[in-house]
């Protein structure tokens, strides 16, 4: 399958899965998905529009708790993009975070076609606990993570690399696939898009290669 990364579509928000959209390609294959994940404010949405070249096709905010659906977009209409809810903001409604993890469970476990989940956390934070209990969370749905630290126009070149080797080592995961992103300096789109290529391509996540 060749991918262009252009032609970016919103389709629908949802928060149940009998409201998901199923989205094929020209030749009625279900689409593959990629969904990105992380907490609130980290820049999932702004990631979003900066690879897809978009302005505000994706709703971003500088106040927490902006996402609070789930939204579907497709790209090249060959590939699907979810962005979801953040967690881990206290200023969101009680009765909205309640909702979050069984919204998101519900997610995980009803999308086959979801190959890969890109986890946004901002290079200027330490992991907290809930960080990590996210992160194992996100493991056993046996899906492939890979981590991207966002926002790196904050930090220094050596708060960069102190950072990245504390964030990797409280999260105890050496194997966990990392990349830096910076939507506002245009860091990691184009790293971003060669692990988005291969994972699709990879026969042993990619089942139905037709
Ligand atoms: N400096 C800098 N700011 C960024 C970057 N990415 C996002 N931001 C800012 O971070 C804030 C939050 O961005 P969003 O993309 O809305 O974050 P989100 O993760 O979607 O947030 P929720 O929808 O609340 O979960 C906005 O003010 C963005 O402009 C980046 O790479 N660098
Ligand atoms: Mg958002």
């Amino acid at each position: 399958m060749k991918y262009q990364f252009k032609n970016p579509i919103f389709i629908t928000s949802a928060t149940k899965a009998k409201d998901y959209p199923t989205m094929r390609t020209a030749s009625g294959t279900e689409m593959d998905e990629i969904a990105v994940v992380g907490r609130s404010n980290v820049g999932k949405s702004s990631l979003l529009n900066h690879l897809f070249q978009q302005k505000d096709l994706v709703k971003t905010s500088s106040v927490p708790g902006k996402t609070q659906l789930i939204n579907f977009f497709t790209l090249d209409n060959t590939l699907a993009f979810v962005d979801l809810p953040g967690y881990g903001y206290a200023k969101v409604p009680l009765s909205v975070r309640k909702k979050w993890g069984p919204m998101i469970e519900e997610y995980l476990t009803n999308r086959p076609r979801l190959k890969l989940i890109l986890f946004l956390f901002d290079i200027r934070r330490v992991p907290t606990e809930e960080d990590c209990l996210f992160l194992d969370w996100m493991a056993k749905h046996d899906k492939a993570v890979i981590l991207i630290l966002t926002k790196v126009d904050k930090v220094t070149l050596n708060e960069k690399n102190a950072n990245t080797r504390k964030i990797l080592a409280a999260f105890n995961c050496d194997n966990l696939h990392h990349i830096h992103y910076s939507t506002t300096k245009n860091i990691g789109r184009k790293e971003l898009i060669k692990i988005l290529i291969d994972a699709l391509n990879d026969e042993s996540v990619n089942h139905d290669s037709t």
